[in-house]
């Protein structure tokens, strides 16, 4: 099996299992968690220094999700890599779980940045960067940024720090669904085109279709060679990502499983992703 299925296979369970733990639960992050499978399988599937079996190893490459609601798609990539068993998923949100419904680096192995307050993350990726050029280590950090939380200025203000400092080990990833909390971005806060705005921030930038994992792959492939320069990929996605039904329900950034056609679209939508993962495997 060739690489590329290989990954695409890798955001297929990563997908099943993020809409598993939302229906067990019966609530939660769908839309903000489906438009970054397909990023977090060329991660996990490819490009991350990382040892599930010894998750705080020197030298490590360093994932910061600041849109830390999408907590359930890392913890998906996070039991896929076999950082902790598949079954510990299903106690997302319980008392005492590891898996709090926004990322916490002292409960969960593979976490190391406590994010879900919208824009801090992405100074602590500039401080852990920073601290990974200054002990000459050759890692990466990957910042994982909402278009909704640009609304943050704070996003800013790491921006140019990044830029500034030049830290090209910081790759700075824009997961550009179009759609925040309540509404479009263009209607809230139109950032307009985030290419442009970037590269006039001084990064390198380049735009890529979020549900391509070869254009994933490639993007981060050509930026992690990026020299004396920031570095940002703009991810073009749509919120749900990669389920129809969820694509095109409005509200879809915290989903409710509590009728019956959204019962039914979950259930078919499993039935899908099960079926592909199984012809694949076989
Ligand atoms: C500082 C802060 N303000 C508000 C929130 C509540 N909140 C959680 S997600 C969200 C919308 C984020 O939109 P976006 O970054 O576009 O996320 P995505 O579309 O990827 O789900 C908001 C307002 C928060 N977590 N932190
Ligand atoms: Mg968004």
């Amino acid at each position: 099996m060739n690489e590329i299925k290989n990954l695409k296979l890798l955001a297929a369970k990563i997908r099943l299992d993020v809409l598993e733990m939302l229906m067990h639960r019966g609530y939660g992050h769908l839309g903000g968690s489906m438009s970054i499978v397909e990023l977090f399988a060329v991660l996990y599937g490819k490009h991350l220094n990382v040892d599930p079996k010894n998750p705080n190893k020197e030298d490590r490459d360093m994932v910061v999700l600041s849109k830390g609601h999408a907590g359930p798609a890392w913890y998906s990539a996070l039991a896929e890599m076999g950082y902790f068993p598949k079954e510990v998923l299903l106690t997302l949100n319980d008392g005492g779980t590891i898996l709090p419904s926004h990322p916490d680096r002292n409960l969960t192995p593979g976490v190391d940045a406590t994010t879900g307050s919208l824009g801090q993350g992405t100074s602590i990726a500039a401080g852990i960067a920073t601290g990974q050029k200054f002990k000459g280590k050759n890692a990466y950090t990957y910042l994982i940024v909402g278009d909704g939380e640009l609304n943050e200025g704070q996003c800013w203000e790491a921006f140019m720090y990044i830029s500034q400092k030049k830290l090209n080990n910081c790759i700075v990833i824009i997961d550009d669904n179009k759609r925040q909390l309540d509404g479009y971005t263009k209607d809230i806060i139109n950032h307009y085109d985030l290419k442009t705005k970037m590269e006039s921030f001084g990064f390198k930038t380049v735009r890529v279709d979020g549900s391509d994992v070869k254009a994933i792959d490639s993007a981060i492939t050509e930026l992690k060679a990026v020299k004396d320069q920031a570095v940002c990929i703009v991810l073009d996605t749509i919120k749900g990502q990669g389920i129809k039904y969820f694509e095109d329900m409005f509200s879809n950034h915290s989903v409710k499983f509590n009728n019956e056609s959204i019962n039914q679209a979950a259930d078919e939508a499993v039935e899908k992703l099960k079926a592909y993962i199984a012809k694949e495997e076989a």
